[in-house]
């Protein structure tokens, strides 16, 4: 099935299975179980789109749980400085589904909904379009999911929500990392510290790595996103929908980048930073409102 809006000039939205693209691991392999939930490809003016995952409503434990982080520790991937923040871990109910960015924002796109690069700084010279765009300060990502909200005139986009995030990148794994525990397979999803210098010792084009059950590509590694919640403190009470504190210094960001070590880039690891950092690790992934 598939229906059209209108997005810009020549703007076009699809509504239905994605059968087009292959498992980048291994082409002969299918496509995750929830891959083909939904999907959105809003197509701008040049043709070029933005695929969106239908994440479907549900419950999930977010943070780390006592479990996780004997795992963690067992593997000798934790530290208190870095990771007690993500306790305590605590039951979040996901009341709606949304779409979600199946991959990071690229340059390509970002210029064509704002016009020109991200007042953060540099692309680092990067001739390939499909990298995904960085130096965004969490203002401008907040800026490119409004001014593409006003371009579709339907649809609303904003950033997720960390729960939204986390409850994404998890796809119903409990584990250290959506494909698991094994920290083996690890460079075949993500763009990390170990790998990066195959990709120009930075960040590599999106979707290069296998993606998660959802779809979704680079949700760890490659380039953290932010998300939109203020940074502080979890809470151990079970939350629907929690948006974070209503007011701090610093803004999360989410699944680490290639510049980060392995205990960096796990399903639960939180960054915050200023939300006016300026970062090669530091990108958008929307999130779709209809
Ligand atoms: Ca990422």
């Amino acid at each position: 099935m598939s229906w059209s809006t209108t997005i810009g000039l020549v703007a076009l939205a699809l509504l239905g299975c994605n059968t087009e693209r292959n498992n980048p691991l291994d082409p002969a392999l299918p496509l995750p179980a929830m891959y083909r939930l939904g999907s959105v490809d809003v197509t701008l003016s040049s043709g070029r789109s933005i695929e969106f995952a239908w994440i479907d409503s549900g419950t999930f434990t977010m943070g780390a749980t006592p479990d996780l982080e004997a795992l963690l520790r067992d593997s000798g991937l934790w530290l208190d400085h870095l990771h007690e923040d993500t306790k305590p871990s605590h039951e979040v109910h996901i009341s709606e589904g949304f779409y979600l960015g199946r991959f990071e924002v690229t340059q390509a796109q970002w210029i064509e909904i704002m016009g020109e690069m991200p007042s953060g700084g540099t692309q680092q010279a990067t001739a390939d379009s499909s990298h995904p765009v960085v130096n965004v300060m969490w203002s401008d990502a907040v800026s490119l999911a409004e001014t593409l909200s006003n371009m579709d005139g339907g649809a609303q986009y904003r950033l997720p929500t960390e729960a939204e995030w986390e409850y994404a990148c998890r796809a119903g794994s409990q584990s250290i990392w959506f494909f698991g525990n094994d920290m083996s397979s690890l460079g075949n999803y993500a763009i990390y510290f170990a790998n990066h210098f195959q990709y120009g010792g930075r960040y590599g084009a999106v979707g290069q790595k296998a993606p998660n059950a959802y779809g979704l590509y680079d949700m760890h590694g490659n380039v953290a996103e932010w998300v939109s919640d203020y940074y502080g403190p979890y809470a151990g009470a079970s939350q629907t929908d929690p948006q974070g504190p209503t007011s701090g210094e610093m803004r999360v960001s989410r699944g680490g980048g290639w510049n980060n070590d392995p205990n960096l880039v796990f399903s639960a690891k939180r960054s915050s930073d200023p939300p006016d950092v300026m970062s090669t690790n530091k990108t958008v992934r929307l999130v779709r409102v209809e």
